[in-house]
């Protein structure tokens, strides 16, 4: 930097910005030059380093004189060889292999060097707790050898693994095992072959010493699979995989059932890792978990984290064919995979469990990380024109609203034309990299619909905002909704077209709580009138049931309306959203200052009261009706988020109704007490309605608050109760908080995934001093930036705990910066995925938005920082 006091600030500030990373597009997209029909891999793996050889068969695509391009990651080439002789007609460009070659088709044999311990990034070959695993997805094979490292470029893959047979007993790979040796000096020799052709990002290889637990399933035709979860020995780890075990085996057999998919392989392995920066990941054959979504017993992970697991190891195991057979043509096509994925996913587990649970939760998520990320400075197509960083785009907008685009052509092909369609896009498409048009069009030839007009989901981004109008006319007894939509601007697109909008509709009868069969009214313009005959009276508008439009939706029904839904819905999610409807127009009005018409404290109370007494409803139900919407979520709907006021607005409606219906919470608190621990679904809605009400009782500091959570906690012979009693003793300031935060810590300082809920909870809590106690626990011994989960873990939570994050101080936003720079050149994908939380400054009062600014400019101008930090804080900052 230059010390001339006359030298203008402007033009100091742009030299020393550092520069900003190319922008790759859509429309660039260009077939392969070269394709790789066979690859043989050899690895000699260590720890310290692995020597790679890599054999590939090239041939030329296309008539052309283009030379062959093998990306590069960080990568020296030791050696290279065409048609096996030694070559030095080569050259390195941006980390690239050039070769220029003059026939249509050469063998290529490279060899490489990698240092996996080194690899702090956990992307491409990795050392995690003295084994080694790899990531390649999106672009990490180009870290362990040279490659076309592009998803339309589909291989058959031999691997050839050798290693110290001591150290790494278990060697792993993709495909079937062919070959298994003894070799000198202690070392071992396992042949792995996939007869699948695949893109080398579903490459994987795992060595370690490992235990499995093993089993077995039989496929619709009638082959045997040998299955195997694998985990560390020793550590207690193995008798945690019975319920992962059990859910594969329920996809397994759901893929066959629900859409005629049935497994390909004589083995499916899976292993878990510590160390990982996603959930899990599909590698065909050989799926690789982040160990949070494998490891469960009652007494370490909660009912919730038994769902996820469900969840995730469906999701990886349907990517077989819903990514795997069928891949991506390119990066922008992602959500191809991930949003349908996500779809099947989220219909396995209704399957398995409570379906409109599912479906709220499923919605919950949807608002929580994907509505502010559509109305923010990152917002994008679930089908996106342009990525600085392809990891920055593992979205909520690409796999949830991605999701919810398939679950919308699904609602309009209707439950067989969805399937012939399915049908369909995987017979067509079956070893081939597609495109979204190419399922598109496969549910327009298979379900025989128009999706013209539809398609403007793959291109506008933004959430649609939805404004219904009933008008009731007593002389004509007709009722006539009026529907009008907009999509707001996002980056790079203003004046958006109308969108096509599903809408689930009933009228329901006020009088009798019925109503004569729900209709699906498919929104295409801007406006549209429907009228209905047969209403003396105004009937009431239940409205987008089942969620089955992903739109913000005002229907400017008055509060006894709402009241109305929210006891007499036969839509659950409608009825639900009812009640939160009521209970956020409040909240918004109290933080705001507004003077609008909303529900007042005797009426909120009656109505969570009659939803107590409703003994129709199941309990993991009821409890979801009367969880009050996240104080984000509330924020959201504000102009000017204003944190602090919302806080205390929502802090105060806990407060009264825990007082206010002492005596129900308590009832139920009660006769909720179990006999003794179950899994079942009665058993988990059960216990989750108790916990729900411990926490109303703490929050109306009903009785001894902190004796009966802290009774709670004592009392817990499950993770689920304990971790809910220890949330609520961790938001009070008395002595039987560090009493219980310091037992837990005792009883499970030895498991990290356990350690991790201490980090969470403590981060998450409503205790005044939370951020204190936040900045003390980013300096405890066990907090390490090395491991993602624990630095999710602790920062995660301080993202999502508004009044730590928001504090005026501007402290939060302060220590999450610090991390971000700090990580960032160990880990760039984990750094950058939390730079989004600042991003949303705009939203917030002046003060806020300023610190918040500020903190993403010091992050800016970091020297080095990394292409996936530097493209989020650049949209940051707009
Ligand atoms: N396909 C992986 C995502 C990997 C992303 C790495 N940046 C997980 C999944 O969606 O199943
Ligand atoms: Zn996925």
């Amino acid at each position: 930097m230059s010390d001339n006091p006359h030298a203008p600030n402007k033009e100091l500030a742009e030299a020393a910005t550092p520069p900003t990373p190319p922008t790759i597009y859509r429309k660039d997209y260009r077939p392969p030059d070269w394709l790789v029909p066979d690859v043989a891999l050899g690895f000699d793996l260590d720890l310290a380093e692995t020597l790679v050889q890599a054999d590939i068969q090239v041939t030329r695509n296309g008539d052309h004189g283009e030379p062959l391009r093998l990306e590069g990651d960080g990568l020296e080439p030791e050696e290279v060889l065409v048609d096996g002789a030694a070559s030095n007609d080569w050259r390195l460009e941006e980390g690239a292999l050039i070769l220029p070659l003059s026939g249509d088709a050469h063998r290529i044999s490279i060899t490489t060097r990698i240092q996996p311990d080194k690899n702090t990034q956990l992307m491409g070959l990795y050392a995690s707790n003295d084994m080694l695993c790899t990531q390649c997805e999106a672009e990490g094979f180009r870290r362990i050898t040279f490659f076309p490292d592009r998803p339309d470029v589909l291989s058959r893959y031999t691997v050839e693994m050798r290693a110290d047979k001591e150290r790494f007993p278990v060697l792993l790979s993709n495909g079937n095992l062919v070959r298994e040796e003894a070799l000198e000096d202690g070392r071992h020799l396992a042949e792995w072959h996939d007869p699948w052709p695949k893109p080398s990002y579903l490459f994987a290889l795992v060595a370690g010493d490992l235990v499995a637990n093993r089993d077995s399933f039989t496929t619709m035709s009638g082959k045997e699979v040998d299955l195997a979860i694998w985990v560390r020995p020793g550590t207690g780890d193995l008798e945690r995989t019975g319920h992962a075990m059990t859910a594969l085996k329920n996809s397994m057999r759901w893929d066959e059932e629900r859409y005629g998919r049935e497994y390909d392989l004589a083995v499916f392995n899976i292993v878990a890792v510590s160390d990982f920066n996603m959930g899990a990941m599909e590698n065909k054959g050989l799926n690789i978990f982040n160990s949070r979504y494998i490891l469960a017993d009652p007494d370490t992970a909660t009912d919730a984290d038994f769902d996820a697991i469900e969840g995730v190891v469906a999701h990886e195991y349907f990517h077989n064919w819903s990514g795997n057979r069928v891949t991506c043509r390119d990066w922008f096509q992602l959500s191809l995979k991930e949003g349908f994925t996500v779809f099947r996913d989220q219909s396995f587990s209704a399957d398995m469990g409570s379906a409109p649970v599912k479906r709220i939760e499923d919605v919950r998520v949807l608002r929580a990380a994907q509505f502010p990320e559509d109305g923010g400075p990152l917002a994008h197509p679930i089908r996106p024109d342009s990525y600085m960083e392809i990891s920055n785009f593992y979205t909520a907008t690409v796999y949830n609203k991605g999701a919810e685009v398939i679950r919308m052509m699904a609602t309009l092909a209707g439950d067989d034309g969805f399937r012939k369609a399915t049908d369909l896009y995987f017979d067509r498409h079956d070893g081939e990299a597609a495109t979204c048009e190419d399922f598109v069009l496969a549910m327009e030839d298979g379900a025989g619909l128009d999706l013209t007009v539809f398609r403007r989901w793959y291109e506008q981004a933004g959430t649609p905002q939805v404004t219904a109008k009933l008008d009731h006319d007593p002389q004509a007894k007709t009722a006539t909704l009026t529907i009008s939509q907009s999509v707001p601007d996002t980056p790079g697109q203003s004046d958006k077209q109308p969108m096509v909008l599903p809408l689930k509709t009933a009228l329901i009868d006020r009088a009798t709580g019925q109503h004569k069969g729900e209709q699906l009214l498919v929104l295409e313009e801007a406006e549209q009138r429907f009228t209905f005959d047969g209403f003396d009276a105004p009937p009431a508008l239940s409205i987008n049931r089942g969620f089955s439009a992903p739109v913000t939706l005002s229907s400017g029904q008055d509060v006894e309306t709402l009241a109305f839904l929210a006891r007499h819905d036969d839509d659950s999610f409608a009825r639900y959203e009812a009640l939160q409807q009521l209970v956020t127009e409040r909240l918004v009005s109290e933080a705001s200052g507004s003077e609008a018409e909303v529900i007042d404290d005797a009426m909120l109370a009656q109505v969570f009261a009659d939803i107590l007494a409703d003994d129709r409803l199941e309990e993991a139900m009821r409890a979801e009706l009367l969880t009050l919407p996240s104080e984000s979520f509330v924020g959201e709907q504000m102009a000017v988020i204003r944190p602090d006021r919302v806080n205390q607005a929502r802090q105060a409606m806990r407060k009264m109704l825990g007082a206010n219906l002492a005596e129900q919470w308590q009832q139920h608190y009660v006769k909720l007490a179990p006999s003794g621990f179950a899994m079942d679904g009665a058993a988990r809605g059960a216990r989750r309605m108790r916990g729900l009400a411990l926490a109303y009782l703490v929050a109306g500091e009903v009785g001894d608050a902190a004796g009966t959570a802290h009774a709670h906690f004592e009392a817990a012979d499950n993770m689920t109760d304990r971790q809910t009693a220890l949330a609520s003793l961790a938001g009070m300031e008395h002595p039987l908080r560090e009493q219980a935060l310091d037992a837990f810590y005792t009883r499970y300082k030895d498991n990290a995934l356990v350690l991790d809920k201490w980090f969470s909870l403590q981060a998450l809590s409503f205790h005044p001093d939370v951020l204190e106690h936040i900045a003390a626990l980013a300096k405890h011994p066990d907090f390490t930036l090395a491991n993602p989960n624990r630095v999710r873990s602790l920062y995660g939570a301080l993202a999502g705990n508004p009044s730590a994050f928001h504090h005026a101080s501007g402290q939060g936003y302060r220590m999450l910066a610090d991390m971000v720079i700090a990580l960032d050149p160990k880990n760039a994908q984990t750094a950058a995925r939390f730079i989004p939380p600042l991003g949303r400054w705009r939203r917030f009062d002046e003060g806020r938005a300023g610190l918040m600014r500020a903190e993403l400019e010091r992050i800016r101008n970091v020297d080095g920082l990394s292409r996936d930090t530097t493209e989020q804080v650049v949209k940051s900052l707009g």
